[in-house]
């Protein structure tokens, strides 16, 4: 990547307002099925029904891009959203999805694994997205370890922040930090708009 791209880049990303373009590129399920341009991907993953479609729409200030759901379980591929023609935002399913049927939480999870492993992805940075109502679960910090030893470059986020009542949000917060101590938690809410400059900032 040159510098100039580069610069471009963080340039675009730290300013959402200058998003020209957000166009859903390719739903992927394995190697075969991805984008063929070599371009930096930023990927989402979380609980299922955390959030993530939503946050990506936020981000990019697109209502209906990333198609969110109040079923959980909605985002079935790998999505990739091509932004400003420059870099992808990649929405993944949800895990955690208790109440799907056997084969479809198989189907999800080597969907994840693929994305995760394959040489051919490989995020630059990948958004871990945790209910800050719900606090981490058991999945969440499994899936925080997988990171790890996959060696990404995680950033957190605490989204659904409008859930909770004033008296909550410390108590909130203080154990999701505690639990990925040495990681940064942004405060998110894609229903309110929280946190989306802060996010920017930390995914370039
Ligand atoms: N209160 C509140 N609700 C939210 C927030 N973000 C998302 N939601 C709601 O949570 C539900 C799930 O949102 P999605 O964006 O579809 O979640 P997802 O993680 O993409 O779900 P899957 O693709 O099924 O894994 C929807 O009803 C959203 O409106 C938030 O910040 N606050
Ligand atoms: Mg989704």
């Amino acid at each position: 990547m040159s510098c100039g791209f580069e610069s471009r880049l963080r340039h675009n990303m730290t300013n959402p307002q200058i998003i020209k373009s957000a166009i859903f590129l390719k739903g992927a399920v394995h190697d075969t099925g991805l984008p063929l341009e070599v371009l930096p991907q930023v990927a989402f993953i979380g609980r299922s029904n955390v959030g993530k479609s939503s946050v990506i729409n936020t981000l990019v200030g697109r209502n209906k891009l990333a198609r969110s759901s109040s079923t959980p379980g909605f985002t079935a591929e790998a999505n990739f959203y091509l932004i400003n023609e420059e870099f992808y935002l990649v929405d993944l399913p949800g895990y955690g999805f208790a109440r799907g049927s056997h084969t479809q939480r198989d189907k999800i999870a080597r969907i994840i694994e693929w994305y995760f492993i394959s040489e051919n992805t490989n995020p630059r940075k990948v958004v871990l997205i945790i209910d800050a109502k719900v606090g981490p679960t058991v999945d969440d910090i499994n899936f925080y370890n997988f990171l790890k030893e996959h060696k990404k470059d995680i950033v957190i986020i605490a989204n659904k922040f409008d859930k909770l009542k004033q008296n909550e949000v410390f108590k909130a917060l203080d154990v999701i930090e505690k639990t990925f101590e040495g990681n940064k938690v942004i405060k998110y809410s894609a229903r309110e708009k929280i946190g989306i400059d802060e996010l920017f900032e930390n995914i370039k």
